[in-house]
């Protein structure tokens, strides 16, 4: 007899992702997943492979699993990581129901400390996170997108509103909801956090000492997606997992362990509206993107023979004069000649998941407007830097590693491409180049 439903439930197709892998390497959607030994694994029904799967790797029982790894594990991370998968959650079902609860259009009150409008779902976000960080008894400091200065935890008085706060050892830096711009048109956003633990011997109240800190310190960093499916991305140090939020059990499912960023990818991902501003080595990379060009010199920049400045112009009219070669190993699109496509949906966290599935570069560089770029460097680009790298991708800002800045100040900015390490080596080259024909 045929079942009106073959498919079991949604939370025990996620496992049933992981119950399928074998140690071998292994095709997840378009990841190449290389699932470790160590790597947790539900256990088959005693009904057999049809049934639903009943053991499931919950992200709080993964984190346990990893704990008990680390010897000197106390625990508190995976607490402080329970109080942001309950904010990641309730972000989740506010927007779930964005339409029909009152939660969307602006909150009133003004622009943000960035200068942009504040949206309702923004404020909202910002106080589920500040609550249940703050009562976590984990964290020694908040920083978040939505508010000018940083958030110190301290213990408050018996009867006062704050009276659950409980300080702890932990900095964390969230932006709640990123690309609330799209919140009103049903597409995908996100929410950041990166998470640093407090220098040996600090009580947790210096600015400069305990949360401006460049990424190379980061001690735990990830993102949730709320887009077609609910998703957590984390990396505590040992690699990137993916979680997949069952909205029925309310639990997040491992069901992208050991996530990797393919080594080149066919997608660039940029507002292109920027261009009149862009640099020249920005300017060259995007056209090259669009109009892959036959090589003018050789892997190292050495120019071909036959190939004058008045030849190139014919046969390369996109190609910026002078010293900036089309060399042999690049541009040309690994050697197809086809040009790339462009994908940018204007939300970070979404750009970036695509780009750690399918690969190729997201970027939002500093341009003559922007020198500093947009994006915040404490919870847009230090988090997503250290996912990237991580997951064996690359990142930088053009010349420099992104996860090795240190900002000046709380909400500094920075450009940044992101993603499959040929493909940001490519970009970083081109910079390199633009600085050597400065000289
Ligand atoms: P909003 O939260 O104001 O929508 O900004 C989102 C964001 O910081 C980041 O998520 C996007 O990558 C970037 O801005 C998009 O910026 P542009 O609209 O200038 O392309």
């Amino acid at each position: 007899m045929t079942s009106t439903h073959p498919e079991p439930p949604c939370a025990y197709s996620a496992n049933r992702v992981l119950l399928s892998l074998s140690t071998e390497t292994q095709g997840h959607g378009s990841t190449a997943a290389f699932v470790p030994a160590g790597t947790p694994r539900p256990k088959p029904s005693s009904l057999g492979p049809d049934a639903p799967v009943t053991d499931l790797i919950t992200l709080t029982r993964h984190t346990l699993s990893e704990q008990r790894r680390h010897a000197s594990a106390s625990g508190d991370l995976t607490l402080l990581l329970v109080s942001l998968q309950l904010s990641c959650k309730y972000v989740s079902s506010l927007v779930r129901r964005a339409g029909l609860a009152n939660v969307t259009g602006l909150a009133g009150g003004g622009p943000n400390i960035q200068g942009e409008k504040v949206q309702r779902l923004d404020v909202l976000a910002n106080e589920v996170f500040m609550n249940s960080l703050r009562t976590s008894g984990r964290a020694a400091v908040l920083v978040s997108e939505e508010d000018e200065n940083a958030f110190f935890v301290t213990a408050a008085p018996e009867g006062s509103p704050d009276a659950d706060s409980r300080p702890g050892r932990y900095v964390v830096c969230f932006d709640p909801l990123d690309g609330s711009s799209n919140i009103d048109c049903g597409v995908s956003i996100g929410s950041i956090f990166g998470i640093y633990r407090l220098p040996e011997g600090s009580d947790g109240t210096s600015l400069e000492r305990d949360v401006l800190r460049p990424g190379t310190e980061l001690m735990a960093a990830g993102y949730a997606l709320y887009g077609s499916f609910t998703g957590l991305v984390l990396a505590t140090g040992d690699g990137v997992n993916g979680y997949t939020l069952d909205p029925s059990l309310g639990e997040f499912i491992l069901t992208h362990p050991s996530m990797r960023i393919p080594s080149r990818g066919n997608i660039y991902s940029i507002n292109e509206g920027n261009a009149s501003k862009w640099g020249p080595a920005v300017t060259r990379w995007v056209n090259h993107c669009k109009f892959p060009e036959a090589p003018t010199a050789d892997a190292e920049g050495k120019p071909l023979a036959g190939l004058d400045e008045a030849t190139l112009k014919v046969t390369h009219p996109l190609r910026p004069a002078g010293s900036l070669a089309v060399r042999a190993d690049e541009h040309d699109n690994h050697g197809t000649r086809k040009p790339r496509s462009l994908r940018y949906v204007g939300s970070m966290v979404a750009d970036v998941h695509r780009t750690f599935l399918h690969g190729g570069v997201f970027a939002y560089p500093a341009d003559r407007s922007s020198p500093n770029g947009k994006l915040r460097i404490l919870y847009e680009v230090l988090p997503m830097a250290f996912l990237c790298e991580q997951a064996g991708g690359r990142c930088t800002t053009g010349l420099k590693r992104a996860l090795a800045i240190r900002p000046d100040k709380l909400h500094a900015r920075t450009g940044i491409f992101l993603g499959s390490a040929l493909d940001v080596a490519e970009v970083e080259r081109m910079y390199q180049d633009e600085e050597n024909a400065k000289k």
